[in-house]
């Protein structure tokens, strides 16, 4: 179908993508209600302290039904039992149908679940982005199309995400919602569009139209501060965003403002990398003083290829090409890297590459950094890679050397959803929420 393509209402470089915006419902109380199936349909509290004597605490997550009661998340647990008395401490003649059931909070058994889940979505998606615990992004373009189904009045992409969500249903056993847009930011607010079990598509010429009513809050990129700023502009809906005046927005926000006013209107041209199963895997590490000294500069490349090495291993990973990066004050950046005829895992092999790399070039050279990296990467265990992705929080972690990083990840992420923070915050800085920062070699 060659529909024109408006301006402002797709991308000019090729088809429209389809991501999906999964995330699961009430999740760790749908956990609980697994290894629970009598608490289905009931309100289920998941949080800390409700004991009796604790008093304090908070609630992680609370039921559809609990939610009800004014029950929900981040509350403090007494709140919650003022609202929602726990059946447990019931008194003969209080009604047992205003009350609910607590459970404490279990976490390796909530990972355990995720991690299910999360296999699915790497086998129904070549790229999977990890957000938290029970959210991801699938960038499923490739899997499906827009196209309309031969029934007529779907769309072929809406059919997929049905069947990603049965299969979660089915070989999981818990809910989730799930949006479906041409863009990342459009996904996510359609996935709660229609909490719970929700499923909700917002085809590439309806997004502006799909956006217009919803609160700026919802925008991504916006938190409450900016919102009330919004607010006292007599903005308060995407809609309201969209119409804006683009130079009023920057004056208040600088060149954020022009992103969200980009994103109100539909735009979002952020791709969806992944978290699971990263492309390479690097380690680098400052030096205090630059040197010039060859065996300071091996040693440390050495410990780096060991590291490098180890993980890949952890993780099942194989590697076709090992390479290195060299720092020269201030901020010259070399990589230099070799080619193997298939994949290994060969932490000597890692070790003496990156050696010869860096003796061919940089034995005099004066560095103020070091790095190995080994990329190409390929799993024997997926599911193992993709349990890995759930915790790949790693990244920011120092060392040693004051300035060490890990990196698992191909590009900086973008702000974090919800958070008040510019939407595409890149930079040397771990962001909140576990998403790692820009310390890729190239
Ligand atoms: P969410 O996806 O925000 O919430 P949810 O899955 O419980 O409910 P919804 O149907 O609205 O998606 O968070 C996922 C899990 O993270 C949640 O089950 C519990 C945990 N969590 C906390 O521990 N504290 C919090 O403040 C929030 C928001 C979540
Ligand atoms: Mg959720």
């Amino acid at each position: 179908m060659a529909e024109e393509t408006l301006p402002g209402t797709a991308d000019d470089d090729g088809p429209d993508s389809i991501v999906l915006h999964v995330d699961m419902d009430c999740f760790y109380a749908a956990c609980e209600r697994l290894r629970e199936p009598e608490l289905e349909g009931e309100p289920v509290v998941v949080g800390m302290g409700y004991e009796p004597g604790e008093g304090h605490g908070a609630v992680a997550t609370a039921s559809y039904e609990a939610r009800e009661f004014g029950v929900e998340s981040a509350q403090p647990i007494s709140t919650a039992l003022e609202r929602l008395p726990r059946i447990d401490d019931l008194g003969p003649d209080d009604d047992p149908a205003a009350a609910g059931h607590y459970r404490t909070v279990d976490l390796e058994f909530y990972k355990s679940v995720a991690a299910d889940v999360k296999a699915i979505l790497h086998d129904c998606a070549d790229v999977v982005r990890e957000v938290s615990i029970d959210e991801a992004y699938l960038d499923v373009t490739d899997r499906t199309a827009w196209d309309l189904a031969a029934s007529g009045d779907r769309t072929l992409a809406e059919g997929f995400a049905r069947y990603v969500k049965q299969r979660i249903a089915r070989e999981v056993g818990v809910a989730a919602s799930i949006g479906v847009a041409p863009n990342m930011s459009t996904a996510k607010i359609a996935s709660d569009f229609d909490k719970p079990d929700g499923l909700v598509v917002v085809r590439p010429g309806e997004v502006r139209s799909f956006l217009a009513p919803i609160s700026v809050e919802e925008v991504h990129g916006v938190g409450p501060v900016t919102a009330r700023k919004l607010g006292s502009l007599g903005i308060d809906t995407a809609g309201d965003l969209a119409e804006a005046d683009a130079s009023v927005l920057e004056a208040e926000f600088g060149s954020r403002g022009r992103e969200l006013h980009e994103r109100a209107r539909g735009y979002d041209d952020r791709t969806v990398t992944p978290t699971g199963r990263p492309k390479s895997l690097s380690r680098e590490s400052a030096f205090t003083d630059p040197t010039d000294d060859i065996e300071d500069k091996r040693e440390v490349v050495r410990a780096l290829a060991a590291d490098v090495a180890d993980r890949a291993r952890s993780r099942g990973a194989m590697y076709r090409t090992i390479g290195i990066k060299v720092v020269v004050p201030p901020f010259d950046i070399n990589t230099r890297a070799t080619s193997l005829s298939g994949p290994v895992d060969d932490p000597e092999l890692v070790e003496s590459v990156a050696l010869d790399l860096l003796d061919a070039e940089f034995a005099e050279t004066t560095v103020r950094k070091l790095g190995v990296r080994v990329s190409k990467l390929s799993f024997a265990d997926a599911d193992q890679s993709s349990l890995d992705g759930w915790e790949s929080a790693e990244a920011g972690e120092t060392g040693g050397d004051g300035d060490e990083r890990v990196s698992d990840e191909p590009e900086a992420t973008a702000g974090d959803d919800g958070d008040d923070e510019p939407p595409n915050t890149g930079g040397e800085a771990p962001s909140r929420g576990g998403q790692s920062s820009l310390v890729e070699f190239d």
